[in-house]
């Protein structure tokens, strides 16, 4: 389609959808014709794919998770059919800025944080890398919460994201399939002296999916994210008749669980994780047998993959259906399934390895329970005698009347990789060492990645400019060719220009805080960015401590010379997270006092932006001059953020830990300031135990004086959440060592400091950034998962072979 077709296709579609001309249309209806227009035009290749996949007969993935973040679709959609400019202009010329299109977008939330969003950049690069992948998930009523800041604490408030319709899902009523909750189960023998399972009681809800074209970069290649959404089926509705029981069923799929650590909502929760696991894996048995193909060779053409271990269940859900429905033998099946999963673990956290009470499962999926019981029995007596009774005790999956939903995942997979080399390196020593001793082939490390397009060429124009002018297109599809870069690191143009562009962006970004928070930044200063869930381990009460810190420093010598700078937060608090709720309001009253001190200026500001989301993030990054990578070493398992903010340009401040340090490989220690505790180091803490934050405070006359503007009214009302923060590292030891990094981290910072002040060494430590970035495409990593770990192949590989048999 040239621009002149699609002005007139816009305007007609305009008419029919509307009945009007755009003069008179709102952004909503433009952004609503434009959409249904790019998803009538992919629509063919979708169809298309979904035929080549099927004809070609090829290995697919199916990418299971129970968070997708995929923001905004308009502009990547736009830019991933390569009709981006020529939309820009085509609507400019109609008098349209697609700016206020994609504004009425709502965003995508279906996800917490890194997780979902590493989820959503897979789906993006599987089809860009033109690989046969699907996603699979829950289609949530209602998104992540939305985040309102009242008297500076977070409210939240109910994401309803699909008012307005969502013009890119597709209801697929024909695909639905029924999925069984709760209940009770026995087996007996059939006529032909199987085992079959008999059910008694509970409830048959039914999945009916909702699918959404993953539109691949310019390649024709439109794959599907699926998720499900329960409803009743029609020949079930006669039990259902008060309000309250079609509620209970509703909800099944009415939120996304805000928490990815704690306990709330749990048997709903595992509710959810059957739901979509059981309709998700017989849609994909379903399909398979459509292929006629033995169910012997299933693994040569179905790859499962487990995204952390909310999904853990597809193990025992295929089982279940190839022993109960396919009449397969155990072992068989056995085999199939370790062949066919594969699982990704993405913490170290232990509240987020998921354990489910043996009773609560047995009562929402009383099969499954049963058969996870079988797993571990043969587990247990296949161990016995080549290994150590204590190891088998730790490793099998029902321990204590719970079940380990990781040990189900490990031993019910071929594959279990962690998300940067630390990250997996920690699990084959640390976390899951057990499990190393028992399958060390299983695992390995697949350092996450980001969908670059996005990151760069949607979110950051201005830079892409200059990248272009300087280095030529190429980087747009080859990522690795941003290192064309360093060819000009001595070129005192291209380092005006990059500092031109991020000044540009700097200044967006400080209309945008003008208009939200009501305060005035200096574009000119250094913007420093933390972004990302408020969690204790993420140490965003280091940042406002070290925050302080040159807050008393200013207030004693206002003269002092720094370099000025603005503090930009971002993150939403779990709402049972107390800990990190108390930590926003101080970060909050913290900022109200230094933003509104006369004597500090325009030296200091802290910006707590709200609601942070894909979309906010899209308009921080390009603007970032520093990158907050601060967590505790050991504890962020890879970080994404960080890969994003270094591609914009920005330096990162980081501890050595999760992808930090294959960052600073990739830089070198002169372009990223490294501080604090190495994970060794922590370790020698943990074995020695040893820590003490109460004699760090003693011996340290500069973190007493900060830590005691917790309690001391030095920042205004706070009196329980400073208490409640100032114990945490008195009086529990500060379990993630802020204290104990803390001079360090000043340092770093005064470091990062000294640097600004010479802004064309700036500019080159920031160009060095850019140009290493190429490194950490999520197009990268999902051909790693691709070729070690799903076994599958781009389409066109096989096209270009059609004729040739294969099986
Ligand atoms: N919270 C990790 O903590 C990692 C992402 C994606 C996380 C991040 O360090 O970048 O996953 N873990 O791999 C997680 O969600 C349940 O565990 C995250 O997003």
């Amino acid at each position: 389609m040239n621009k002149t077709e699609f002005k007139q296709s816009f305007s007609q579609r305009l008419a029919e959808k509307f009945a009007m001309g755009v003069a008179d249309a709102s952004p909503n209806e433009l952004y609503q014709t434009l959409g249904s227009l790019m998803t009538s035009t992919y629509s063919q290749d979708w169809q298309q794919t979904w035929t080549d996949y099927r004809e070609a007969e090829q290995k697919q993935v199916y990418y299971f998770s129970i968070e997708f973040l995929p923001g905004k679709l308009l502009k990547s959609n736009l830019l991933n059919m390569g009709w981006l400019d020529m939309v820009t202009e085509g609507l400019a010329e109609l008098g349209i800025n697609l700016d206020d299109l994609a504004e009425v977008e709502p965003d995508m939330a279906l996800g917490n944080g890194g997780l979902g969003r590493l989820a959503s950049c897979f789906m993006d690069s599987i089809a860009s890398m033109g690989l046969p992948g699907n996603g699979n998930g829950i289609r949530y009523e209602y998104g992540l919460f939305k985040q309102h800041f009242v008297d500076n604490y977070q409210v939240e408030l109910p994401d309803k994201w699909l008012q307005k319709g969502n013009l890119w899902e597709i209801r697929k009523e024909s695909k639905a399939v029924d999925v069984r909750l709760g209940g009770k189960v026995f087996m007996s023998d059939n006529d032909s002296g199987n085992l079959i399972p008999n059910y008694q009681g509970g409830v048959v809800l039914r999945a009916v999916p909702y699918d959404t074209g993953m539109v691949g970069y310019q390649n024709a290649i439109v794959n599907t994210m699926r998720l499900w959404s329960v409803e009743i089926p029609p020949e079930e509705e006669e039990n259902y008749r008060s309000i309250e029981d079609r509620r209970t069923v509703e909800d099944l799929t009415s939120v996304l669980y805000p928490d990815d650590t704690s306990e709330d909502g749990r048997k709903l929760r595992l509710s959810q994780e059957y739901f979509f696991v059981s309709a998700g894996v017989q849609s994909i048995l379903r399909y398979y047998k459509q292929l006629n193909r033995s169910i012997d060779t299933i693994n040569r053409f179905i790859a499962i993959h487990i995204n952390d271990t909310h999904p853990a269940m597809c193990v025992a859900e295929f089982m279940r259906l190839l022993v109960d429905d396919e009449q397969l033998s155990w072992e068989r099946a056995w085999n199939l399934t370790k062949e066919v999963m594969s699982y990704t673990n993405h913490t170290i956290m232990a509240e987020a390895l998921e354990k489910w009470p043996i009773s609560m499962m047995g009562s929402v999926c009383p099969r499954i329970y049963q058969i996870i019981e079988e797993i571990d029995r043969r587990f247990v007596e296949e161990m016995t005698g080549v290994h150590d009774f204590d190891l088998i005790q730790r490793t099998r999956i029902i321990q204590d009347g719970q079940v380990h939903m990781a040990h189900l995942a490990i031993i019910g997979s071929h594959s279990t990789n962690g998300v940067a080399k630390l990250h997996s390196d920690l699990l084959k020593s640390v976390v899951l060492h057990d499990f190393y001793l028992l399958y060390p082939t299983r695992f390995n490390n697949k350092t996450n990645g980001i969908a670059m397009r996005r990151w760069s060429q949607l979110a950051n124009p201005a830079l892409s400019n200059v990248l272009d002018k300087t280095i030529g297109h190429l980087w747009r599809e080859q990522p690795n060719d941003l290192r064309l870069l360093l060819n000009y690191v001595e070129d005192d143009r291209v380092l005006a220009a990059l500092a031109e562009a991020k000044l540009e962006n700097k200044k967006h970004l400080s209309t945008y805080i003008h208009e939200h928070c009501g305060i005035k930044v200096n574009p000119q200063a250094i913007f420093d960015v933390q972004i990302k869930r408020l969690h204790a381990y993420k140490r965003q009460l280091l940042n406002l401590l070290h925050i302080m810190k040159l807050y008393l420093d200013l207030k004693e010598n206002p003269d002092l010379p720094m370099e000025p700078r603005v503090f930009i937060f971002g993150a939403k608090a779990a709402p049972s997270y107390h800990y990190a709720k108390s930590i926003i309001k101080v970060i909050n009253e913290a900022a109200n006092l230094i933003n509104h001190d006369p004597m500090i200026k325009d030296k200091l500001k802290v910006i707590f932006l709200e609601n942070y989301n894909v979309s906010l993030a899209e308009r921080i990054i390009p603007a970032a001059d520093v990158s907050e990578q601060i967590s505790l070493a050991s504890k962020e398992a890879s970080g994404t953020s960080n890969m994003k903010l270094m591609l914009n340009g920005a330096v990162t401040i980081a501890t050595l830990d999760g992808a930090n340090i294959e960052i600073r490989d990739a830089v070198g220690e002169e372009n990223i300031a490294i501080f604090g505790l190495t994970e060794t180091e922590v370790y020698q803490y943990y074995e020695n135990k040893n820590y003490s934050s109460l004699s760090i405070y003693q011996d340290s006359p500069i973190v007493q004086r900060v830590v005691k503007t917790l309690i001391d009214g030095t920042i205004p009302n706070i009196v329980a959440e400073g208490y409640e923060i100032f114990d945490s590292l008195i009086k529990y030891n500060d379990e993630f060592f802020v204290l104990r990094d803390f001079e360090d981290y000043c340092l770093a910072q005064e470091s990062v400091n000294k640097a600004y002040q010479n802004k064309r060494h700036w500019s080159q430590i920031s160009l060095r950034n850019i140009a290493h970035a190429g490194r950490f495409s999520s197009d990268d990593t999902v051909q790693r998962y691709a070729e070690d770990i799903w076994q599958i192949e781009p389409v066109f590989a096989h096209k270009n072979d059609r004729g040739v048999e294969h099986d």
